[in-house]
């Protein structure tokens, strides 16, 4: 059971994930669990203040301490007490590393995370080292809080739940999941202002077709994102489908 913990001042605005396509039928299967600490509803004053100045001075605020402190402790607890397995508490902040799909595969395998999502211009330093595990980033561009970030992470790691794609879809069939981009996508009409379907997919020929968009994933990402082709090793067959694929690339300029 996949059970993901939120920290967040805007429970709300997980609707997004919650009631809403692939996300949303796996929560109503059951696949996985959310739940929300709100630090809002660990405040003790009038106002239910969440925010407090930053020593040093400077513009914006940082979160109050021990509203969120009790936030994350409630949720720790909460969780704690509901099994045996791993539980980890991830931060989403800019200061995190990368979030990529090695990343999600590995927190796929954890049954309980606990995502600190927060807002403002970020969280005490004493508390990021007493409480959480892991800073995590979604990309380097700045957000107005964690919760998008966290969605993302829900996103992605609900999608390698057994079960929570279409029986037609696989995650071992998404991109990156052999570490390459994906292949182009076509539908009808066979024509589409005056461009044509590529010939092989009228084919029916199937095994020509798998090896047609080996080699479109191969040197797109050759051309796209060498980075991430630097990490795959290549075997006889797609070294040589690499070749072809540049080989037609300066054919056709
Ligand atoms: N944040 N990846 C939350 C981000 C961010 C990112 C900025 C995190 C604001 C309060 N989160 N603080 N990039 O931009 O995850």
């Amino acid at each position: 059971m996949s059970r993901f913990d939120i920290v967040t001042l805007f429970p709300e605005t997980f609707s997004a994930v919650a009631e809403h396509g692939i996300t949303s039928r796996a929560l109503k299967q059951g696949l996985y669990q959310l739940n929300f600490w709100n630090p809002r509803d660990f405040t003790h004053d009038k106002h239910r203040t969440v925010d407090d100045r930053p020593y040093g001075g400077g513009p914006g605020m940082v979160m109050m301490v021990e509203p969120l402190r009790d936030a994350i402790r409630a949720a720790k607890e909460s969780a704690g007490a509901d099994s045996s397995g791993e539980c980890r508490v991830i931060m989403l902040s800019p200061q995190g590393s990368k979030l990529d799909q090695q990343k999600v595969i590995e927190l796929s395998n954890i049954s309980q995370l606990i995502l600190v999502a927060g807002r403002y211009e970020g969280i005490d330093e004493r508390l990021i080292e007493s409480e959480i595990d892991e800073e995590l980033s979604i990309g380097d561009y700045v957000l107005s809080g964690g919760e998008l970030g966290a969605m993302v992470v829900i996103d992605a790691v609900v999608r390698q739940i057994p079960g929570a794609l279409g029986h037609q879809d696989s995650a071992e069939q998404d991109s990156f999941s052999n570490g390459l981009l994906d292949c182009p996508h076509y539908t009808r009409p066979e024509l589409f202002e005056g461009a044509a379907v590529p010939e092989v997919l009228l084919s029916g020929n199937h095994q020509l077709i798998e090896q047609w968009r080996l080699m479109q994933s191969l040197g797109r990402t050759a051309e796209r994102r060498p980075d991430l082709l630097q990490k795959v090793d290549l075997d006889e067959k797609q070294h040589k489908l690499l070749q072809k694929y540049r080989q037609r690339a300066k054919n056709y300029p």
